[in-house]
């Protein structure tokens, strides 16, 4: 099924597509975490949190895989490089005693997922030390393990994580497919210009649409498209 895109129409294959969501973290997202701390707006980012609910509810609904994914660090820091903990040059580090535990630390309340789109049993959780999905995680074995190559990948921030994210899949031979409305910047122009680097060059790292257009497909799928092996029907 065709989904409205550019620069070009997707070619939506539900049984070999996956919902993938970035790293939709307290920290990032709510007033008072670590975001917000360093003198961002989140309300730039907590656009996004709407859609991606409505969008996850129907991707649930047609029985479809959905994944999330978590940046974050051991609480040993052994998985923390030196030259990350040390960028930024501030006083306040990763590890540190944040406003919502230590920041970006497994396990931490600042670390979890958002109360809106809290993962469902049988949703895998990729806990990730960098700003790819695809470093140093099991992600690329737990879509080859489900067939599946496509990708629609939602998420925080636009330019970082979903921007580094979705050029590792690429070039693992994933089609991407980024939803303007359900990812979100701190940065307006980067948020621009995060979309029109991977949709220029006739979709040089994969296609960008509205998540109207997604959910309007879900509504046409047919039962037999349906990926009877997402968790959700196999657990
Ligand atoms: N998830 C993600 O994008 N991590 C970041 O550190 N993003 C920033 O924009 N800083």
């Amino acid at each position: 099924m065709k989904i409205i895109a550019e620069p070009y129409p997707f070619e939506l294959q539900p049984a070999a597509c996956a919902l993938l969501i970035i790293d939709m973290q307290r920290d990032f997202l709510e007033p008072g975490g670590f975001g917000e701390m360093l003198g961002n707006d989140v309300s730039q980012l907590r656009r996004a949190i709407a859609p991606n609910s409505r969008l996850l509810a129907a991707w649930r609904r047609a029985g479809l895989l959905a994944l999330h994914t978590r940046e974050g660090h051991r609480p040993d820091l052994c998985d923390l490089p030196p030259a990350k903990k040390i960028r930024g040059g501030g006083k306040i580090q990763i590890g540190d005693q944040g406003p919502m535990g230590r920041i970006l630390i497994r396990g931490e309340p600042g670390h979890d997922i958002i109360a809106e789109l809290k993962p469902e049993p049988g949703e895998p959780v990729i806990d990730k030390p960098g700003k790819g999905a695809f470093f140093a995680t099991d992600l690329h074995a737990i879509l080859q393990n489900r067939d599946i190559t496509q990708l629609i990948v939602t998420g925080v921030t636009t330019e970082v994580c979903v921007n580094t994210t979705v050029r590792e899949a690429n070039d693992r031979g994933y089609d991407c497919l980024v939803l303007e409305d359900c990812v979100g910047s701190y940065f307006p122009e980067f948020q621009e210009f995060g979309l029109k680097m991977i949709k220029a060059q006739g979709g040089i790292f994969g296609w960008v649409s509205h998540s109207e257009h997604v959910l309007a497909a879900l509504r046409d799928i047919p039962a037999s498209l349906i990926n009877h092996r997402s968790p959700s029907k196999s657990a």
